[in-house]
């Protein structure tokens, strides 16, 4: 976990409030008024100021735990002087972080309850969608899920529709796809999905079950992490969610309040890779209309010719076809287009367009069936050939003709005398090639032949 967004509610909140005010007749109006807005003080019909008086000392009591008061339900000078404070629009229950008060569920054994359902799934898949997602997080903890029937739950999830009573109104289809409340009584804990949301099982539209899991970590006490590759990351990105094991920088943020599991995790938690590990290979690079990009996992760093600060991304937010690790890529400038590999099949996009509605098969190169994989590929612009490196072997293809050139495959260490086979990825920068293998990167002069230096594969990212 490296680190959470500072919650806008707490920089609020820490401006000295500058009013003070003396106690007139109006002060309880103003506090229902207060609790009615970022509490859940329930409007009362019958006049301001009847209504039941317990349900109002316990708001007092709620917002005076909130904001580390004494906490006595009695509307106090100092509880009023707080309320007057400016501050967020945000009901306090609704964290995005860390906040003060309710941290953490005190108890390990939760209940959850389905409240209602969207029409767009079957039940019985939205009750596995949360079921898996409530899995992902008690896999790595001791927490414990069970579902109840009645609305006793700690946590109640229910779809709802643009304003539903809790000062945090659904904006329709796309934008803001669901919130939680941070763990803690009533309302706390609870989850609730925006009802115009395309709802999915799969890659398509909005995947329940990728959504519900980060919402069960709000529920948690969870706030967003930095982290692209997290799930607490605050945006969207799909991700194959067959086996889906939760990323190691949410175990980290999790277990941080609750402790690890009981049971041994023998699964390995995704990393996300790190710019400036000395160790790092990569899968693929290319260059794309003057920047450069670097492929790792479902991870991509796009460097730009004039920004040169090398930026993570989720190689799928960019290209959603490409869900999982790309083997080789290449720009053909010919043709002013892109070839993204990975096994046998290959995808060719414009700028960031798909070419084709479905992806193509190498075998189209006119490679023997033999090749299950391409390891790298790069063109040089000067001739117009393109070459495509497997093993210790590498094949010739003119873009022109388009076919391959006679007497391939010949060998790598023939036809790149220096460079180590095989090669994980490789592009071509100026009068240069670079040719990658494991954390090595070799400049490699394709006039002379021969190699001119050899750098660090990190030194490419590391900026
Ligand atoms: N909910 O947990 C969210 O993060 C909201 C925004 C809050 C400020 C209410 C949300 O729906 N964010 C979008 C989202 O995709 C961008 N969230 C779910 C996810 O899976 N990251
Ligand atoms: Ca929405
Ligand atoms: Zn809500
Ligand atoms: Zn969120």
């Amino acid at each position: 976990m490296e680190s959470f967004q500072i919650p806008i509610l707490l920089i609020l909140l820490k401006i000295p409030s500058v009013f003070t005010f003396p106690m007139p007749p109006g002060d309880l109006y103003f506090a229902k008024q207060y609790l009615k807005n970022f509490y859940n003080l329930q409007d009362d019909s019958s006049g301001v100021l009847q209504g039941s008086q317990d349900a109002f000392r316990a708001q007092v009591k709620e917002m005076q735990e909130f904001f580390g008061l004494q906490v006595t339900g009695e509307l106090d000078s100092s509880t009023l002087n707080v309320m007057r404070r400016p501050r967020c629009g945000v009901q306090d229950a609704l964290q995005y972080s860390h906040g003060p008060g309710n941290l953490k569920w005190k108890h390990k054994n939760l209940t959850y309850s389905i409240v209602n359902y969207t029409y767009r799934l079957k039940q019985r898949d939205v009750n596995n969608a949360i079921k898996n997602a409530l899995k992902v997080w008690s896999d790595v903890t001791p927490l414990t899920f069970t579902r109840i029937f009645n609305g006793d739950a700690d946590i109640l999830i229910s779809f709802q529709y643009r304003a539903h009573g809790d000062r945090s109104p659904f904006d329709g289809p796309n934008g803001i796809l669901a919130h939680a409340f941070a763990p803690g009584k009533n309302i706390g804990g609870d989850i609730h999905f925006d009802w115009e949301e395309s709802w999915t099982m799969n890659s398509e539209g909005y995947n329940l079950f990728l959504v519900a899991a980060h919402e069960i970590g709000h529920a948690l006490g969870m706030g967003h992490s930095q982290d692209v590759g997290a799930l607490m990351y605050p945006t969207y990105g799909y991700i194959d969610t067959k086996d889906y094991v939760l990323p190691l920088d949410d175990v980290k943020g999790i277990q941080a309040l609750y402790g690890p599991s009981n049971k041994p995790d023998r699964r390995r938690h995704p990393k996300t890779p790190n710019k400036c590990d000395n160790s790092l290979e990569f899968d693929a690079a290319c260059t794309l209309r003057g920047e450069k990009f670097f492929f790792k996992d479902r991870f991509m760093w796009r460097i730009h010719p004039y920004q040169q600060r090398a930026e993570l991304a989720i190689i799928s937010s960019q290209w959603p076809f490409l869900t999982s690790k790309i083997d080789a890529s290449y720009e053909n400038k010919i043709k002013d287009h892109n070839v993204f590999f990975q096994g046998t099949q290959f995808w060719p996009v414009k700028g960031y367009d798909l070419l084709s509605r479905f992806p193509q098969s190498i075998y189209l190169f006119g490679f023997p069936h033999t090749v299950k994989k391409i390891d790298a590929a790069v063109q040089i612009s000067k001739t117009g050939k393109s070459f495509f490196f497997v093993g210790n072997q590498y094949w010739s293809y003119d873009e022109k003709s388009n076919r391959m050139d006679e007497g391939y495959p010949k060998l790598i260490e023939d036809g790149w005398p220096g460079v180590k086979s095989p090669i994980d990825a490789a592009l071509q920068e100026n009068d240069l090639i670079y040719l990658f293998h494991k954390f090595m990167t070799f400049h490699f002069n394709y006039e002379n032949k021969e190699v001119i230096r050899i750098v660090y594969a990190y030194s490419n990212t590391c900026k």
